[in-house]
């Protein structure tokens, strides 16, 4: 039985979507995210973020490594290519390093306070778009060579991972929606029944449901 901690369209959305994919039965926990930094929720996640997997009693964290986990733990719904098997390195080496090229970063974009600034002025706030931006150029050269899904023609957690990460940049100055290649991957991914029970139950309208912009 799984129990996931999440706040609406946060770094629990791709968790949640997997949780439909491998039709596991689970709890959702909302957590307000102005609040959260309770001693009962501190006790489960001590970095007091979303997502939390509580899995048989025990809590885990890290989006990415949940994923990994889920897919692990559900082989038949093949979210990843088995051990062994063509793509598992790729596989494993995408969900790492969208993990620090954008989840990373994104951190400092919503949260200047990671830098220990009140609120982002425009000096600050440029090297970061310059940085996520540079990330999503990165993807969509390999999308346009090796697309349609980060493993080509098979779709994984990581594809949940960035379609969560780029659906963050709705508001930025350049959305990720406008690399066409990238563009493809998060109509793909939007139209997966999984992801849309996730954003239903979360509650979330707009970019997913309705088309992209
Ligand atoms: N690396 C973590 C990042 C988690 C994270 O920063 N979550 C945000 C929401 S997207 C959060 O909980 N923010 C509230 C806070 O830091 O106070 C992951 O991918 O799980």
């Amino acid at each position: 039985m799984y129990t996931l901690f999440y706040a609406p369209g946060a770094a629990s959305l791709a968790v949640h979507a997997a949780l439909h994919e491998v039709d596991a039965p689970h709890d959702l926990v909302k957590v307000d995210l102005q609040v959260q930094r309770t001693e009962d929720y501190l006790r489960l996640n001590p970095q007091g973020t979303v997502p939390t997997l509580v899995i048989d009693g025990l809590a885990h964290r890290e989006s990415a490594a949940l994923l990994l986990l889920l897919a692990e733990r559900h082989p038949q719904a093949d979210l990843a290519p088995p051990p062994g098997a063509p793509g598992r390195a790729e596989w494993l080496q995408w969900s790492v390093a969208l993990a620090t090229s954008l989840g990373g970063p994104y951190r400092l974009w919503f949260y200047p306070q990671d830098l220990g600034l009140p609120e982002h002025s425009e000096q600050t706030r440029a090297p970061v778009q310059r940085i996520l931006e540079a990330a999503f150029e990165r993807i969509e050269s390999h999308l346009v060579a090796h697309g349609p899904y980060l493993l080509g023609e098979r779709f994984s957690t990581a594809d949940y991972q960035l379609c969560m990460y780029m659906r963050w940049s709705r508001a930025m100055p350049k959305p990720a929606t406008e690399w066409p290649a990238l563009d493809r991957l998060a109509r793909l991914v939007v139209a997966r029944p999984a992801w849309r029970n996730a954003v239903a139950m979360e509650g979330l309208r707009g970019w997913h449901l309705d088309g992209l912009s």
